[in-house]
């Protein structure tokens, strides 16, 4: 028990300090395997001043309570770019310069994987969601502004400040995967083969495939495969 209590600190220790060091998560998952206003994975970008944005991830959870799944916040706007389930709606929300729409009759089922991915536009100010491949209405949400400054972008908690103000009650618990950002829309064709796990180009502010981040307390890096294949 020991052993493996030193295993786990050294490993995490190991995955601290490489932080910097871009890592290939392909076949990987987070697994967040516990209920804390702590554990996260802050993830790492140069890239600033967003006239648009592409978010995409997979994710896997048994939550019947509102919770996050991507939150990025500048020093302007604590939800400057956000992705959240509000269960008492049942509706999954798009904050963007702290607005945000709501996108209901979606069958978010629990114990299953979902590709959800958002993109936004500034010149428009119109959100789209694509919830396993299938797109959504558009809806305005805010337009004629840039996501600008530095950013710290979160998965597991919810940011009411900058880089904090995490709610337990908002925390996710569960496996979260294929992170990738970019600064512009993809085309329809695009969304599609990330959703089918095809060949896509990956994010140009956020890359699964090389991924700048860092862990705080028990957030785990495991194999995506967990059925017979
Ligand atoms: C937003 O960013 C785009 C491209 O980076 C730039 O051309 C535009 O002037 C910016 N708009 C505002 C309102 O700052
Ligand atoms: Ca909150």
């Amino acid at each position: 028990m020991q052993n493996f209590k030193m295993k786990f600190f050294l490993l995490l220790v190991t995955l601290t300090a490489c932080a910097a060091t871009p890592q290939d998560l392909t076949g990987k998952m987070f697994t967040f395997p516990q209920q804390t206003n702590s554990a996260h994975v802050r993830l790492t970008t140069s890239r600033q001043d967003f006239s648009a944005v592409t978010v995409c991830h997979r994710s896997f959870t048994d939550l019947k309570r509102d919770h996050i799944l991507f939150s990025m916040s500048t020093l302007s706007f604590s939800n400057d770019f956000l992705i959240f389930w509000d269960n008492t709606n049942k509706e999954i929300e798009p904050h963007i310069r702290d607005r945000k729409v709501e996108y209901g009759g979606r069958d978010y089922k629990l114990n299953m994987w979902h590709s959800i991915c958002f993109t936004w536009d500034s010149g428009s100010g119109l959100v789209q969601m694509w919830f396993d491949g299938q797109p959504s209405v558009r809806k305005f949400i805010i337009s004629g502004t840039n996501i600008t400054g530095p950013s710290i972008i979160i998965l597991g908690q919810e940011q009411d400040s900058h880089g904090g103000g995490f709610d337990i009650k908002q925390s996710f618990i569960g496996m979260m995967s294929d992170v990738h950002m970019w600064n512009y829309i993809l085309s329809p064709c695009e969304i599609q083969k990330y959703v089918d796990e095809l060949s896509f180009t990956p994010g140009n502010v956020l890359n699964w495939g090389a991924l700048e981040f860092q862990i705080r307390d028990r957030v785990l890096i495991e194999n995506k495969q967990m059925t017979c294949q």
